[in-house]
């Protein structure tokens, strides 16, 4: 009883509040902050559950149907009836529509989600074993950010998922993420912008998002990339526009790209 208590609770605070991150007993998604996500959540609350229930519901009363009206004590002498040329042909029929119904919306945020438009600012999330590296390649910025141990987590930060050195970007602006991983294969995922993309070594995928409400948003590494997956949580902080600028000159400075490693790669060119 208590179980399903805390079920209901979940549902409905899943609904209102904590919304960027998961919430005990939570069902379904996260609650959207990009326009990506927004689109998954209609395209599987509007489209996907009706279908999934009206196939559960007919299934369910086609076998109750059978066990009622063909049972043996009602039908002494079986029927040896084998073919019906109209019901295969439905039963091949119908489901092929039911796929094209649910492929066409499908491919359409899909594709959508693949054009990236004109990015405001890129970053680039690099999947280390086991914690994230981030550069602002146009800001010269790089820093790892690592899980926070439970021990040392503050009140407001969620446990496996905080990280000490988090992503910063600006709301309302158009943010590509270049992934790649060094070792083996992450995945950069953040439910609540509906992004997740596989971390390759040597290989360069990319996604973007655009967050449309100030918070601190967590996702996690989507790929079993080894013994400590579990621990390289995404933290992403989406702030005003002075705010981020507020962080990036500071940020300039405290994650600046080493000189060293500029002037190697200058030695490097020439
Ligand atoms: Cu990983």
């Amino acid at each position: 009883m208590k179980k399903i208590f805390y079920i209901f609770l979940g549902i409905f605070i899943s609904q209102s509040a904590l919304a960027n991150q998961p919430v005990d007993w939570q069902l379904g998604f996260q609650k959207a902050a990009s326009e990506s996500m927004r689109e998954i959540v209609a395209f599987h609350d509007k489209l996907l559950l009706p279908i999934i229930i009206a196939i559960s519901v007919f299934v369910l009363f086609l076998m109750l149907y059978a066990c009622v009206r063909f049972r043996a004590s009602a039908n002494p002498n079986p029927s040896k009836r084998t073919h019906n040329v109209t019901v295969e042909v439905l039963w091949t029929l119908i489901p092929c529509l039911i796929l094209i119904v649910m492929a066409v919306p499908s491919f359409k945020i899909l594709y959508k989600q693949d054009t990236i438009p004109k990015a405001d600012l890129t970053i680039k999330a690099i999947g280390y074993q086991w914690y994230w590296g981030y550069e602002y390649p146009d800001e010269n910025i790089i820093f790892d950010s690592y899980m926070i141990e439970e021990k040392d987590l503050k009140a407001d930060q969620p446990r496996l998922l905080a990280v000490d050195n988090e992503v910063v970007v600006p709301v309302d602006k158009v943010v590509k993420v270049l992934i790649t991983a060094n070792d083996v294969l992450h995945a950069w995922a953040l439910p609540s912008f509906g992004v997740k993309r596989d971390a390759v070594p040597g290989r360069i995928n990319e996604t973007w998002f655009k967050a449309e409400k100030v918070g601190t948003y967590y996702g996690q590494c989507s790929e079993l990339c080894g013994i400590k997956h579990a621990f390289m949580p995404i933290t992403v902080r989406v702030v005003s526009d002075e705010e981020y600028e507020e962080w990036l000159s500071e940020a300039k400075e405290k994650f600046a790209k080493e000189e060293i490693e500029n002037d190697e790669l200058k030695l490097a060119s020439k």
